[in-house]
């Protein structure tokens, strides 16, 4: 990348004239006066139009070379580099807590070639970039995957299913597995239904901001996370996130129970139709939920799924053809994101009705995102439970994607998979409907 990384054309000359590199500081001329800063990188598809300074505030100022008259290095800088800390020593005594890392905004920095977050950050250099992590577990950081979470698949869940049952018998005191935010909510799900009755916390956390920005959520979910999944009483498969947007509390929320409902907030993620499992303040827990699962008890690990399952949301005019589409790409299982109480067009429920002859399985969610389904109220939803159709009750709609997928990697069929589909097995159905 040479010594002036993200620089072309005419800004590249310009820079190649004053003999400048990045991290000197410049003192450049401009029609207007003289600006004096670090050169910084610029990303890989920037214009060659334009110069950028870091100046002593902090602040960078892009300056054209329309303005620009001359420059000339005023210091020779340091090349920037990212050199972790070393990783600091854990206070002895405490419990042993795995980390691992897949990738996703909380394992990344932003990339000067591109001006996008990219993955980059090992799970040491998490470890080293938060400290206080060494004041509240002996962390053994481990990077299985290096992605963005858009790209992690059920193949990704089983092998993170494998890791955490080898973690357990090693006789970690939990496990936490940093992930990217989009998808962070099905993999909890399946998760939680792989590692049934699992005797530790295991605490996936994400950031909405990566770990080089000053704005940073990831450094106190981290905390938090491997604090819970180090010394909690209880045990079970949750999500660690920031609890509002200041900068002081995180949520744990319930694996199958969890969903993602904003872009960019830091307390993007909410438990749907169940309250927090727990808030996690920087003393450690302030609240935790009547009746989780305590630590110990009877481990069941499944780590199979089998990816024969489709996601259908119900919109106005969805032609049938989707239906076809679903069950010639293989799916066994076609989870259906109804209207209200759960519905669907004539057309579209003609067609679940051949799916279900031919021995498929529709399984009802409903795309309101809260409350339950009633088939019974209206015409649509009687019909539907004449033709088979499996009413998933409050089951959030990525769960129960999650959940077939499980239940067919178990190799359950028929009405097997139907009896499981409809059972309870990890919170990811309520008996009331709690009132958030
Ligand atoms: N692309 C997003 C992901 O990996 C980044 C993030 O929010 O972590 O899920």
């Amino acid at each position: 990348m040479g010594d002036l990384p993200g620089y072309k054309g005419a800004s590249l000359r310009f820079l190649e004239e004053a003999g400048a590199a990045v991290g000197d500081v410049l003192e450049v001329r401009t029609s207007w006066g003289t600006v004096t800063g670090t050169l910084v990188p610029r990303y890989l598809d920037a214009d060659g139009e334009h110069v950028v300074l870091k100046l002593r505030s902090g602040y960078n100022v892009g300056l054209s070379l329309e303005e620009l008259v001359d420059a000339k290095v005023a210091a020779k800088g340091e090349k920037p580099t990212f050199s972790p800390p070393p990783p600091p020593k854990p206070a002895p005594g405490l419990p042993k807590v795995l980390l691992i890392g897949t990738g996703g905004t909380i394992a990344s920095r932003v990339d000067y070639r591109t001006g996008a977050v990219r993955p980059a950050v090992t799970s040491d250099e998490l470890y080293s970039l938060v400290p206080e992590l060494s004041q509240v577990a002996r962390v053994e950081p481990e990077i299985m995957f290096d992605i963005l979470s858009e790209n992690i698949t059920p193949a990704h869940w089983a092998k993170l299913a494998r890791r955490v049952y080898r973690a357990v018998k090693e006789g970690v005191d939990g496990v936490v597995i940093t992930h990217g935010t989009d998808t962070l909510g099905y993999t909890a799900a399946g998760l939680s239904f792989a590692l049934g009755g699992v005797p530790v916390p295991v605490v996936l956390v994400g950031a909405q901001r990566s770990p080089d920005r000053p704005s940073s959520d990831a450094p106190l979910n981290l905390l938090a996370a491997v604090s819970i999944a180090g010394s909690a009483k209880f045990s079970g498969v949750y999500v660690a996130m920031h609890l509002g947007e200041s900068d002081d509390k995180v949520a744990l929320h319930r694996g199958t129970r969890v969903r993602k409902n904003h872009t960019s907030r830091r307390d993007a993620f909410e438990s749907v139709g169940v309250p927090l499992a727990a808030v996690w303040g920087r003393n450690g827990l302030e609240h935790v939920a009547d009746g989780l699962p305590p630590r110990g008890g009877e481990f069941k690990p499944a780590p199979r799924f089998d990816g024969g399952a489709a996601l259908l949301k119900f919109y106005p005019s969805m032609p049938g053809a989707l239906v076809r589409a679903a069950r010639r790409s293989g799916s066994k299982i076609i989870v259906v994101e109804g209207t209200g109480l759960g519905h669907v067009s004539k057309e579209v429920a003609r067609e679940l009705r051949l799916f279900v002859r031919s021995g498929g399985i529709a399984c009802m969610t409903s795309q309101c995102g809260r409350g339950r389904l009633d088939l019974n109220v209206y015409d649509t939803g009687r019909d539907l439970l004449r033709m088979g159709v499996v009413p998933l009750e409050d089951m959030l709609a990525e769960t129960a994607l999650a959940k077939a997928m499980w239940v067919l990697g178990t190799g359950a069929r028929g009405e097997r998979a139907k009896e499981l589909m409809l059972k309870d097995l990890a919170g990811e159905t309520t008996t009331r409907t709690f009132p958030g």
